[in-house]
């Protein structure tokens, strides 16, 4: 993984992390041609943009990024609300390169989180180059309820967008194919037929979706397929260990902050702090005699140890956010997108 990121470190970021947002936007803004595609294809010949993925929660817009990339970038779980901030997952083809942006689902917003979620999946169809709507063969009904938060969030696009109905390896044919041509018919965007857990027709998708891009340089190096910091995939990772190990309202209620990343000890030593909405919370992430605590420090080591390719020391630290998600100053500091009133 570390070696398909890129060389430019930031601060406190390991040498082989991910750039960090505002080098890739002094790459976008110079128009500077990073990766040529084929040999002896001129620059203008390339196709390169922003691809947004979006939908409701749970429909498995993080498993189709991984799926596209090959390679476990954005984290999944079974449970709606997995993903709350964008992730970007860069492919890179002969002559394209798609910059995909993984969104929050799409939701009806309960709290300021929430609508920090919705604004980040706002922002990024405003901005991207081509949308892919993904909606769930399991939950046609649910699709259709939500369709006038898909328009809302839809309704400023002008460039074109795809749908994908996804999970298609466990919903019936009568089920799919109801809501493809509900989708179809609503979106007035061509439809595809995909599992992204199988990999299932996401060749063609994805050549679809090339199809659609504008000719443009490679924002990014042939070889890079992740834009940000090394420290936001380890503290997602430590997200989704929590998903696995806790029931309820915990893995909802907590965030985590990389504190320290020190890469130039052997292990790798790295230390997170779990932000609790609650002090009860707290209690239930430290466990009784620190077991709870203990055991998500293991589980969550070994999946960064993966992600990076190197021994880690893991410390994890709990504290409390008194009610973070509902608070502007707590939420920007997190690295949220607040949204403005109303
Ligand atoms: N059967 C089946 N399950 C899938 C497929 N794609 C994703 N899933 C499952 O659906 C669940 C949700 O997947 P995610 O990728 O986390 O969904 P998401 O849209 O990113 O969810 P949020 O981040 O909450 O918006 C996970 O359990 C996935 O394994 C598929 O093609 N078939
Ligand atoms: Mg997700």
């Amino acid at each position: 993984m570390f070696n398909r990121m890129s060389q430019h470190s930031g601060t406190a970021v390991p040498p082989a992390a991910a750039t960090n947002r505002s080098e890739a936007k002094v790459s976008e803004g110079e128009g500077r041609a990073v990766g040529g595609g084929e040999e002896g294809r001129g620059v203008g010949a390339s196709l390169a943009g922003y691809v947004a993925l979006i939908g409701r929660p749970n429909t498995g817009k993080s498993t189709l990024l991984n799926a596209i990339l090959g390679e476990k970038l954005s984290i999944v779980s079974p449970h709606a609300q997995t993903t709350w901030q964008a992730v970007i997952g860069i492919h890179t083809g002969a002559r394209s390169q798609m910059i995909f942006v993984d969104t929050p689902g799409l939701l009806e917003p309960r709290d300021l989180l929430h609508r920090s979620m919705l604004e980040a999946a706002r922002a990024t169809v405003d901005s991207a180059d081509v949308v892919l709507v993904l909606v769930d063969a399991t939950r046609p009904r649910h699709e259709m309820d939500a369709a006038d938060r898909l328009r809302d969030v839809l309704q400023r696009r002008k460039g074109p967008i795809l749908v994908a109905v996804n999970k298609i390896d466990c919903a019936s044919e009568a089920a799919i194919a109801a809501l493809a041509q509900w989708a179809g018919e609503t979106l007035g965007a061509r439809v595809h037929r995909i599992s992204a857990r199988a990999r299932n027709g996401i060749e063609e998708l994805v050549r679809e979706i090339e199809a659609a891009l504008p000719p443009m340089p490679f924002l990014y190096p042939n070889d890079q397929i992740a834009a940000q910091p090394v420290r936001f995939f380890v503290a997602e990772l430590i997200r989704e260990t929590l998903l696995e190990q806790f029931r309820q309202e915990i893995p909802y209620s907590t965030w985590c902050v990389i504190d320290a990343y020190d890469e130039s000890r052997s292990p790798i030593s790295i230390r997170a702090i779990l932000y609790a909405e609650q002090n009860s919370q707290k209690g239930i992430l430290i466990g009784e005699g620190g077991r709870a605590i203990k055991e998500l420090g293991i589980a969550a080591r070994e999946k960064i140890e993966r992600f990076i390719g190197e021994r880690v020391f893991l410390e994890l630290r709990v504290k409390v956010a008194q009610g973070w998600r509902q608070k502007a100053r707590q939420l920007h500091r997190f690295g949220f997108r607040v949204p403005t009133a109303g």
